[in-house]
């Protein structure tokens, strides 16, 4: 069996600003199981690359190791990127970005690949608030080696072979929030409407944006018992409101009832317009945020949507006032101004 992907495109698909059509930022032919939750969401990043009009050159996609991390092979062929070590991109990603702040960095990783042996990474990708979009395809096991419970299987879960899982949960939503993440969501793959402004307004945050997707694992996990599953997860699934994300400069197309939505103006100057659905939440408080998480979880609901925004974000480079430049374009002066300068910096911590 060959995966070639045809290369026979419809003559009037539409193109954007660039001149691209949406299959300039597709990648090779997945080899994941037909109906994997992951394939979705490779399509959905295409597709909001394709929207916000991003040069595919632009943009450095990492990943670590399992099914989810084969994925930027199935998006954006037209990118850089570094297939890590399992539980080790979000090390990867800051050495990358501290060398070349001009690059979109986006980390994809498995729940397996972030909540176990990329735990301790994970945690301080998101102390430091690195710039860069960090998707979990969150299937609640190991896919790739065979579908063992991972970390974020519920408690009472049941997988495929029967077994019940007797361990608490580790809420991967709850936890960024906790540790300060500046940007939070969650979302189904099974829900492109949502996901891919989603994914669009974590390009455009100035810090880490996580975004826990639940992405059903149809060979080790999509049985009745699991809450993983399309079935579970489409009957759970409790969004806190409906949005548009709206690049700097471009017209408002979606319609809402007057005064029922709610503009949270970005960085950039772009909008994220919520139709709130999720009453006593308030995304720019941590406190509320992580009150409505914790309710939903109690109620057997997966909330999804924009969680929480810290429209304030300083990223790492921003907090430790590196060069606004990539290393690559300093000169050698710049990188080795002399004697005297060295001294004035040694004197400054006198
Ligand atoms: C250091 C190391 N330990 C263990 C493994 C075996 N291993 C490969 S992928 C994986 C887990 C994959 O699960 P997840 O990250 O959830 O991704 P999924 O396949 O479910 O998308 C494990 C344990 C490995 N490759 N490297
Ligand atoms: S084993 Fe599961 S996670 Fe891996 S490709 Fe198949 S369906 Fe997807």
């Amino acid at each position: 069996m060959t995966y070639v992907r045809s290369k026979f495109r419809h003559p009037m698909l539409p193109k954007n600003d660039l001149g691209y059509t949406v299959d300039y930022y597709e990648g090779s032919l997945s080899t994941l199981c037909a109906g994997c939750g992951h394939d979705s969401i490779s399509a959905a990043i295409a597709q909001a690359c394709f929207e916000l009009n991003i040069e595919p050159h632009k943009v450095a996609k990492l990943s670590g190791i399992g099914c989810s991390s084969k994925t930027p092979a199935y998006f954006l062929s037209n990118s850089h990127g570094f297939n890590s070590v399992h539980g080790r991109m979000p090390s990867v990603a800051t050495g990358a970005n501290l060398a070349n702040r001009d690059l979109i960095y986006l980390g994809v990783s498995g729940d397996g690949d972030t909540a176990s042996i990329g735990m301790g990474q994970f945690v301080h990708v998101i102390r430091r608030n690195l710039n860069m979009v960090y998707i979990v395809m969150n299937n609640g096991c190991y896919g790739l080696t065979k579908g063992q419970d991972s970390a974020t299987a519920d408690v009472g879960s049941k997988n495929k072979a029967g077994s019940v899982n007797l361990f608490e949960t580790i809420d991967l939503a709850s936890l960024a929030i906790e540790l300060g993440a500046t940007f939070v969501a969650q979302s189904f793959s099974g829900d492109k409407e949502q996901l891919i402004p989603l994914i669009k307004a974590g390009m455009s945050h100035p810090g880490f944006a996580f975004i826990n997707v639940i992405s059903p694992c149809v060979t080790f996990n999509n049985n009745v018992g699991s809450t993983k599953s399309y079935d579970y997860v489409r009957e759970h699934v409790e969004a806190t409101a409906t949005f548009d994300f709206v690049p700097l400069m471009r017209e408002i197309k979606a319609e809402y009832e007057e005064g029922s939505v709610e503009s949270l103006k970005m960085h950039d100057g772009s909008l994220i317009r919520l139709h709130k659905l999720a009453k006593d939440w308030n995304p720019l408080d941590r406190g509320s945020a992580m009150n409505a998480v914790q309710k939903a979880r109690v109620e057997n609901e997966i909330l999804t949507g924009l969680l929480y925004l810290n429209t304030e974000s300083k990223d790492l480079h921003e907090l430790i006032e590196t060069s606004d430049r990539p290393l690559n374009t300093l000169t050698k002066s710049e990188l080795c101004p002399g004697s005297e300068v060295l001294k004035e910096i040694n004197s400054s911590f006198r």
